[in-house]
């Protein structure tokens, strides 16, 4: 018994950053993602005498894959399993590989321990270990909000075929995880007026995209980007997830959309700046960020489909 899935990172245009108070890693604000085509993860899992987990051929042990199976084991009749995850990208530098990882990881244990899990029920188990992973399971603009907190597509990649141009700047590992940072700004000042205001943008930003507004997700967008990361930084001690190159990137990305290109930026917890643009504006923003001092490479892609099974 030996089964593969792929997923794909998301990106998050309304940011979700913070926990509600109670179990189950329920995010504290909605948010609205795009997955990504470009970006794989590849996982198999095979049937094995232990438990083993080897990321980018090394053998690891995470708290968060070790937890999150146990809690799994007590639902679902689980063989103990050798587990083997590729990312065709850096791990853990600000690229939701967390998100692409668990995704293809349910997915994989469904296929081969026969669980025949629905598509949401296998988001909401993802949901518990990384939330964004929730919204890796869906393709093209994804909505991953309260009460139930059940991620949901909204449109699938053609319908809105946007592009992206990413700019990678620093491929080392965070130095805070998401979840440790999350746990921090919870005392931050800013904190309660994040959680409050989040939802507003939500609301706006579905509006707009269901409308095909890039101007008005253009400013949602941005507006979300930079109040998670005045957070981020009001924070102690302050998350500071940027470099030089990625403050350049954004005043290249507003220098570029008042010269008429129709493009926005977004920025997670690592230094990479995502330029989102309207179909055919894609390869000029490319060639511009390319030319940002420290940028060392950029992945121009398109939106991508939720995770599947190998052969699917
Ligand atoms: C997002 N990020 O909405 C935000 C924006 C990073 C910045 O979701 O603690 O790995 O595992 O649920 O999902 C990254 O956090 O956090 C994230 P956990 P996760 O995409």
């Amino acid at each position: 018994m030996s089964v593969t899935a792929y997923a794909h990172p998301n990106i998050a245009l309304i940011k979700y950053w913070g926990k509600a108070a109670r179990p189950g890693n329920v995010p504290a604000t909605p948010s609205l993602s795009i997955t990504l085509d470009g970006l794989t993860t590849t996982t198999t899992v095979s049937e094995a005498a232990e438990d083993s987990f080897t990321l980018d051929g090394t053998p690891v042990t995470d708290a968060k894959v070790t937890q999150w199976l146990a809690a799994l084991r007590r639902e679902h009749v689980i063989p103990p399993l050798a587990i083997e995850s590729h990312n065709d990208f850096p791990t853990a530098a600000g690229l939701a590989s967390s998100a692409s990882g668990f995704a293809a990881l349910i997915t994989a244990i469904d296929g081969a321990c026969g669980l025949e899990l629905s598509r949401s029920v296998r988001s909401g188990l993802a949901r518990q270990a990384s939330a964004s992973a929730a919204r890796s399971m869906f393709g093209g603009f994804v909505t991953l909000q309260g009460p139930d907190w059940q991620a949901e597509p909204l449109l699938e990649p053609a319908d809105w075929p946007l592009e992206v141009v990413i700019a990678v700047s620093d491929t080392g590992g965070k130095a805070v995880s998401s979840s440790d940072g999350m746990r921090q700004s919870a005392e931050a000042p800013y904190f309660a007026a994040w959680v409050d205001s989040t939802g507003a943008d939500f609301h706006q930003a579905l509006a707009a995209t269901t409308a095909r507004d890039f101007p008005a997700l253009t400013e949602l967008a941005e507006h979300s980007c930079l109040k998670m990361h005045g957070l981020m930084l009001a924070t102690r001690p302050g998350l500071l997830y940027w470099n030089a190159a990625t403050v350049a990137c954004l005043h290249r990305i507003r220098a570029l959309r008042a010269a008429g290109s129709a493009v926005f930026f977004t920025v997670d917890a690592g230094p990479q700046v995502k330029a989102v643009c309207l179909p055919g504006h894609g390869e000029a923003v490319a060639e511009e960020l390319g030319q940002v001092a420290g940028v060392s490479r950029i992945i121009h892609t398109r939106l991508g489909r939720g995770a599947w099974l190998d052969g699917s």
